[in-house]
């Protein structure tokens, strides 16, 4: 259900005020069928965030925006809720971004109230979207091409210019090599069937041009430029393929231990094409029946983790064998925390 009626808003604001943990509600109401959209907003809703007033000079945002802010970032509310509030009255991603900076600066020159989580431990939850269907970053305007709801995946238009892809590909293109998988026991990186593209790496910041493209990257999934691992590059040529897989590590294996600890999780991926391909190369999600044909400057976003942090099945994904031409796509995974 898309809309919350107003006897389930009553019950939410009831809940809330006996004090039951939000996402507790968020379960209830889930089973009740409620989309994640309809419940977001009917929390916002109930909360009772103030109107907007005028905005203040240092961070665009309403001085009384601000107070809001600080208060419940001193009553030790989410950063991730009051992101997802602001949102969704209309403040754009980089005001709200800069405001908690602001107010989590201020804070840090007092003597903090209580204990503070890690500043890179991620606690949101996927990319939260305003009203708008542009999402601004600091160097660039990129449209919302595609949505899917759970798990969250989004295609981006235009996050690459044609000079920008062009540019990766020649940088890449001397030090390429057969690319691996990570293997199942010990971790290590090793040779498989099931990937048959060549790729390489850049390190984060690498040079003023990487660093310029992983900063964007960062702010198009909302998370720190320090949990990402650095920018995979992969080709592959006619009849190479990457088959359905996973991208986090299922901490049940041996393997994945020894990547867990730099890190944590893989939460998020961002796949980048670098070229348009004349036939096959499509991103495919076999659970999902959802297909996605590379275009030059297009990027697609999938979020691997639940809300609770458990790894999403739903996510498994490959690349699909090309048939005429080639592919060329940047990868960049972001880790739960800063990844070094
Ligand atoms: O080639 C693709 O479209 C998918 C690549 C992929 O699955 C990955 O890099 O994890």
């Amino acid at each position: 259900m898309n809309h919350m009626p107003a006897d389930w808003q009553h019950w939410i604001k009831e809940n809330i005020e006996r004090g039951v943990p939000e996402h507790e509600l968020v379960q209830i109401l889930t089973k009740h069928k409620f989309a994640r959209k309809a419940i977001d907003e009917a929390m916002c809703v109930v909360k009772g965030a103030p109107a907007k007033a005028r905005p203040s000079a240092a961070t665009g945002m309403p001085t009384d925006w601000q107070h809001w802010v600080e208060e419940n970032l001193e009553r030790g509310v989410p950063e991730e809720e009051l992101v997802q509030i602001l949102a969704k009255n209309n403040f754009d991603r980089m005001v709200i971004a800069g405001a908690i900076r602001g107010v989590k600066e201020a804070q840090g020159n007092r003597a903090p109230a209580v204990e503070t989580p890690e500043e890179s431990e991620i606690l949101e939850h996927g990319i939260v979207l305003g009203s708008s269907n542009i999402v601004c970053t600091s160097d660039r305007d990129v449209p919302i091409l595609v949505e899917y709801e759970s798990p969250q995946v989004i295609l981006f238009g235009n996050v690459l210019s044609p000079e920008e892809c062009e540019q990766l590909i020649a940088l890449a293109k001397p030090k390429m090599s057969r690319s691996t998988t990570v293997d199942d026991d010990s971790g290590s990186a090793s040779l498989h069937e099931n990937r048959t593209s060549s790729g390489t790496f850049f390190n984060i910041n690498e040079t003023p041009f990487i660093k310029k493209l992983d900063r964007r990257v960062a702010e198009l999934m909302q998370l720190p430029v320090m949990n990402g691992e650095g920018l995979q590059i992969l080709n592959y040529g006619v009849g190479q393929e990457y088959q359905p897989h996973y991208d986090y590590f299922p901490p049940k294996l041996p393997g994945s231990a020894v990547h867990l600890r730099n890190g944590g999780q893989r939460v998020a991926t961002l796949i980048l094409y670098l070229n348009n391909v004349e036939e096959g190369g499509e991103t495919v999600f076999p659970e999902l029946g959802l297909s996605i044909v590379p275009a030059r400057g297009n990027a697609l976003y999938f979020r691997n983790t639940m809300a609770d942090g458990t790894e999403d099945t739903l996510t498994l994904h490959g690349g699909a064998p090309v048939r005429r031409g080639e592919k060329w796509i940047a990868t960049k995974w972001m880790r739960q925390r800063e990844y070094r």
